[in-house]
């Protein structure tokens, strides 16, 4: 029985949803014959999601760490290959925070990669009908910022077990409310993000 750790953010920005949240919370406590999850969502900040990540770590000792966040505009599935030593963005926090041109760790590498099986999930959840793609940036946010300190906390403890970030797009319901939005803004409904997500841990313990 392995231990899946799934973390989600909470609503940031001028968004209404979050569906890495709602993803995290549904998954909490599921459990079947190969896997069990702990579902946890962080909040947007900087400092505490990175604290509180560490602690889920710490306590839970998972088998697998999937985390999530919500990249509004991608129209798919984005398994993020790489998470780079820099924040830099404009927007603040949810505790008013503004980081710029920043490394995240000082003298940290310049880049630490996904121990998830990046293109395994990828090609898996094409092959399941549900539009998905690698991605090469996580971009320079929060969600980077969590998936760079994930990889090189477990690197730290010496813990070499899966772990990465997925993003997910805006839901439909952000987007039809939207004036501009509606327009041009890809979206994807819950139930196929959580299949998505539930696809990628099956993929994620097979072995
Ligand atoms: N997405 C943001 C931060 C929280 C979230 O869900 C990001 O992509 O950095």
């Amino acid at each position: 029985m392995k231990r899946v750790l799934i973390t989600g953010f909470d609503k940031f920005g001028n968004n209404t949803t979050n569906s890495s949240g709602d993803i995290a919370r549904t998954f909490n406590g599921k459990k079947n014959e190969k896997y069990e999850v702990r579902g946890v969502m962080l909040p947007t900040v900087y400092n505490t999601a990175v604290q509180r990540l560490k602690e889920e770590i710490d306590s839970y000792n998972p088998d697998v760490v999937m985390c999530l966040g919500l990249f509004g505009g991608r129209p798919n599935i984005t398994v993020e290959r790489v998470a780079i030593n820099v924040t830099d963005e404009d927007m603040a926090d949810n505790e008013g925070n503004i980081i710029q041109n920043e490394p995240i760790l000082e003298n940290g590498e310049t880049a630490v990669f996904s121990t998830l099986p990046v293109t395994n999930i990828v090609k898996t959840l094409r092959e399941n009908g549900i539009p998905a793609a690698v991605s090469n940036t996580a971009g320079t946010f929060v969600c980077n910022h969590i998936f760079y300190n994930l990889i090189t906390y477990l690197k730290s403890k010496g813990k070499n077990i899966p772990a990465g970030f997925i993003h997910v797009p805006f839901l439909p319901e952000e987007v039809a409310k939207n004036d501009e939005y509606v327009k041009k803004m890809p979206s994807m409904p819950l139930d196929l993000s959580l299949k998505a997500i539930e696809l990628a841990v099956e993929e994620t313990v097979k072995d």
